[in-house]
């Protein structure tokens, strides 16, 4: 197999959850670190299907979507395998992951725009380690109407972001509920696992949402999967919406 190509944006959540799958498949592969936006005229004009990341060029198919990556590299390159072998086991996993890419990767993606749009300098920690077309600096400098796009594409406004906070306990106490019926954080880190610990990791840069992560059983997990995670958002979040998270 030749080397694979991952295009991602920089610290994107579910474009990290690939680079961990295709590390632990022993796949190589290089990095592609686009801008947000741009990423979806460049996705185009390498005719992938969708236009986002995480987006994968890997022995001359193209997959897109985490999950979608997911299962293509259990097919293509089937050992260490992402799922578990027993069926019931598979089942709960394959929930776990589906939870974590479509119900808990978006309201965090929503709360970095909302957070990067009131502060545009801390985009540099999250771009420190990217290989970017085009200087970082500039990249940063010039980025507002990047940010605003994204902004108005993900839906990050006050309302959705007050939401998300409202209900990520719930979705951290299902995520404990899933370590303690070892769906998750098993000895080997399975597709759930990295799909997970991925988003969970990308929230605690978020130092107003870190101490309601970090003292959890899902939030340790996160952090043995990735130990460290570019990116620093310092406080920003108003203290009401915040409430639900102290408890
Ligand atoms: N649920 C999808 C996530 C797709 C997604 O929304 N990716 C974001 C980056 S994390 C993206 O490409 N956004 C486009 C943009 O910002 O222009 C997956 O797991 O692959």
């Amino acid at each position: 197999m030749s080397k694979a190509t991952l295009y991602t944006l920089p610290g994107s959540h579910p474009g990290l959850t690939t680079a961990l799958m295709l590390e632990r498949k022993g796949i190589e592969f290089d990095q592609t670190d686009l801008l947000p936006v741009i990423s979806k005229g460049v996705l185009r004009a390498l005719r992938f299907k969708g236009t986002t990341v995480p987006a994968l060029m890997i022995n001359g198919e193209r997959l897109q979507g985490s999950i979608e990556i997911a299962r293509g590299l259990d097919r293509l390159v089937p050992e260490p395998p992402l799922l578990p072998a027993d069926q019931e086991l598979r089942e709960r996993v394959l929930e776990a992951e589906s939870f974590g890419e479509s119900e808990l990767q978006h309201p965090i993606r929503q709360i970095l725009w909302w957070l990067l749009k009131r502060n545009r300098d801390a985009m540099f920690s999250y771009v420190e380690n990217a290989r970017l077309p085009v200087p970082k600096k500039l990249a940063v400098k010039t980025g507002g109407p990047l940010v605003a796009a994204s902004v108005h594409f993900n839906a990050a406004d006050d309302d959705n972001v007050r939401a998300a906070l409202a209900a990520l306990p719930a979705q951290l106490d299902r995520l404990d509920e899933y370590i303690r019926e070892g769906v998750i954080g098993g000895e080997t880190p399975n597709a759930a696992d990295f799909q997970i610990a991925a988003t969970l990791r990308l929230a605690m840069t978020v130092e107003d949402l870190r101490p309601a992560v970090e003292s959890r059983p899902c939030g340790q997990l996160a952090l043995r999967i990735l130990p460290s995670y570019d990116g620093h958002l310092p406080p920003g979040l108003p203290q009401a919406w915040l409430e639900p998270l102290r408890g």
